[in-house]
C-alpha cells in the first residue's frame, strides 16, 4: 500500500465531507479523487485533526441511513459507530488504534475480519489492496495455526506499520526500539552492566580503568583492532571534552560507538527488477532472512520472486518453497543439483517477463571446497549481470552473530571472493557477544543493513547505529 503515510488526516477528511456534501463516515464508496483533494490541503490544516472531530447525533443518523443493508444491520451500525468514534478520539497512533480494532476480539473470527475491513474502508484503502492484505493475513494465521489475538497481535501491527508506511512514526519507533533492546539483552548484560560496574568501582578514569575497559570490549567480541581504535578515540575525546562523570562518559561512549559504523551508501534506484544475491555459510539464517526480506517488500506493495539457488540439497529447495508459500511471493526452482547459475538466470528471465520488483536469489552455503563455492557464486553473478546490467544490485552476506570471531573470518572470505555490498547479522538475540557487529562492520568497511533479533518475521530489523548504541548502553 505504502501511500498511507497520510493516515492521520483521513478522519478529518470525513468531517469535511460531512460539512461539504452528503458523504458519510460509513459510506463505502470512496474514490481517488477525494484522496487527492485531501492530500493537497496544507499540513497545518490537517495536523491533529482527529482529536477535535465531533460527530453529532444528526450526523450519526445520517451515517446509519447510508450504510449498506445487511441481515444484522442494527448490530453492525452499533459497532461501526462505536469503533469510528473510538478511533477518532484516540491518539493518532497505530498501537492505540489497534487496541480499539481488537476490542472484544479474542480469536480471528468474522467479527475480527469485519473490524479490520471497516478500518481499511475508512482509511480509503482501495478494495483490492485491503483484500490482498486480509487474505494474506488469513492464510498466514492458518499456516501458523495461530488462534488467539495474543499470538498474532504483534505480527498484525508489524504488517500494518509496513503496509501503511508507519514504521517511522514515533509510536512504532519506540515499540521497535524496545524490541531491539530486548533482543540485545544478553549483550547488554555482558557489556553495559560491566561498564557500569567499572565506572562504579573505578571512577577516576586512571590507567587501570582504560585497561579494564579494553578487556570488557574484547570480551564482548568487539575485536582487538576495533577495540584499540575505539579506546584511543575515547581517550582523545575524554581529554578534549574534560569528561568527569560516569554519565558524561557513557554518553561519549555511546556516541563514539555509533560513529564507528560506516555510513550506509546511497543507492541509485535500479532498473527493475532489483536483484539481490544472498550468500553465507550454512545455518546462518539465510533462508529465513530471505523470507523476512521478501515479507517486508511484499507488505510494502512490491512483487517479489525468490529463486532457489541452493540446489545442493533437495531439502533446501523444499524449505524455501514452504517459506515462499507463507510469505505469498513468487518462487522459481529446478530440481536439486541443477546448475545454480541456470536457476538464477531463468528466474531473472521470469522476473523481467512478469514484472517483478524484486528478485532474491538464495545460494548454497557449502560446497566441496571454498574455491568451488566462490567459483559458483562468481558464475551466478556473471550470468545475472549479462542478463540485466547492474545485477546483482545488492550482494548481501548473512552472518550469524553467535559464531563470534568466526563471523569475521567469514566476512573476509566472502568479501575477498565475490565482493559484498552489505551485511545482515542474524541471531543477535541469542548471543552475549553482539559486539561482533561493530568489528565486522568497521574492519571490513561494510554497512550492516538489517539485524535478526529472533525467528519471527518482524524480528528482522533495519539496522540503525544510533539506536543500536543507545539500546546497548541505556
Ligand atoms: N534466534 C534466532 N534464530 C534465527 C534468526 N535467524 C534465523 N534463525 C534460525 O536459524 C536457523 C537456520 O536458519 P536457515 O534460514 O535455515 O539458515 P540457512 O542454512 O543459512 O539457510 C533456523 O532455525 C532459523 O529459525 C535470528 O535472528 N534469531
Ligand atoms: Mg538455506
Amino acid at each position: 500500500m505504502g501511500f498511507f503515510s497520510k493516515i492521520k488526516k483521513l478522519w478529518k477528511s470525513e468531517k469535511d465531507e460531512y460539512n461539504q456534501d452528503s458523504t458519510s463516515l460509513g459510506d463505502y464508496s470512496y474514490d481517488d479523487h477525494e484522496v487527492e483533494q485531501e492530500s493537497s490541503r496544507p499540513e497545518s490544516e490537517r495536523h491533529g485533526d482527529i482529536l477535535d472531530l465531533e460527530v453529532t447525533e444528526e450526523e450519526n443518523n445520517k451515517v446509519n441511513q447510508e450504510r449498506p443493508s445487511t441481515a444484522n444491520k442494527g448490530e453492525n451500525e452499533r459497532w461501526q459507530n462505536d469503533l469510528i468514534l473510538s478511533l477518532q478520539e484516540a491518539e493518532p497512533r497505530l498501537s492505540v488504534w489497534l487496541d480499539y480494532i481488537l476490542q472484544g476480539v479474542e480469536v480471528p473470527d468474522q467479527n475480527f475480519w469485519d473490524r479490520l475491513n471497516f478500518f481499511f474502508k475508512n482509511l480509503e484503502v482501495p478494495d483490492a489492496e485491503a483484500h490482498d492484505f486480509i487474505s494474506r493475513f488469513q492464510k498466514w494465521l492458518e499456516d501458523m495455526e495461530y488462534e488467539h489475538v495474543t499470538e498474532f497481535r504483534s505480527e498484525l501491527q508489524y504488517r500494518l506499520a509496513l503496509a501503511l508506511d508507519l514504521e517511522d512514526e514515533e509510536d512504532e519507533k519506540s515499540r521497535l526500539f524496545l524490541k531491539l533492546s530486548q533482543g540485545l539483552s544478553k549483550t547488554k548484560e555482558n557489556l553495559s552492566k560491566k561498564i557500569d560496574n567499572l565506572l562504579n568501582t573505578n571512577p577516576n578514569f586512571d590507567q587501570k580503568f582504560w585497561e579494564n575497559l579494553e578487556e570488557i570490549l574484547i570480551m564482548a567480541d568487539i575485536g582487538f583492532k576495533t577495540t584499540s581504535l575505539l579506546v584511543e578515540k575515547l581517550q582523545n575525546k575524554f581529554r578534549e571534552k574534560k569528561i568527569q562523570s560516569p554519565e558524561e562518559f557513557k554518553s561519549l561512549f555511546q556516541e563514539e560507538l555509533a560513529n564507528l559504523f560506516p555510513k550506509p551508501k546511497k543507492r541509485i534506484k535500479p532498473i527493475l527488477p532489483e536483484v539481490i544475491l544472498m550468500v553465507g555459510v550454512n545455518g546462518v539464517g539465510k533462508t529465513t532472512t530471505i523470507a523476512k526480506l521478501a515479507h517486508r517488500d511484499q507488505m510494502q506493495g512490491k512483487k517479489v520472486l525468490i529463486a532457489a539457488g541452493d540446489t545442493f540439497r533437495a531439502a533446501a529447495i523444499e524449505q524455501l518453497e514452504i517459506w515462499t508459500q507463507r510469505v505469498g511471493c513468487g518462487f522459481y526452482a529446478k530440481q536439486s543439483h541443477s546448475d545454480p547459475a541456470a536457476v538464477a538466470y531463468e528466474a531473472l528471465e521470469q522476473a523481467q517477463k512478469e514484472q517483478f520488483d524484486t528478485l532474491i536469489v538464495d545460494t548454497a552455503g557449502r560446497l566441496h571446497t571454498k574455491v568451488d563455492l566462490m567459483d559458483e557464486l562468481k558464475k551466478i553473478k556473471r550470468v545475472l549481470q549479462k542478463k540485466h546490467p547492474g545485477a546483482p544490485h545488492r550482494t548481501i552476506l548473512v552472518v550469524d552473530a553467535t559464531t563470534g570471531q568466526n563471523a569475521i573470518s567469514q566476512t573476509q572470505l566472502f568479501n575477498e571472493g565475490i565482493s559484498i555490498d552489505e551485511i545482515i547479522l542474524t541471531k543477535l538475540d541469542g548471543t552475549a557477544k553482539g559486539g561482533v557487529v561493530l568489528s565486522i562492520s568497521y574492519e571490513h568497511s561494510l554497512p550492516i543493513t538489517y539485524i535478526g533479533l529472533g525467528e519471527k518475521m518482524e524480528d528482522l530489523r533495519p539496522f540503525n547505529s544510533q539506536d543500536f548504541a543507545q539500546a546497548l548502553l541505556e
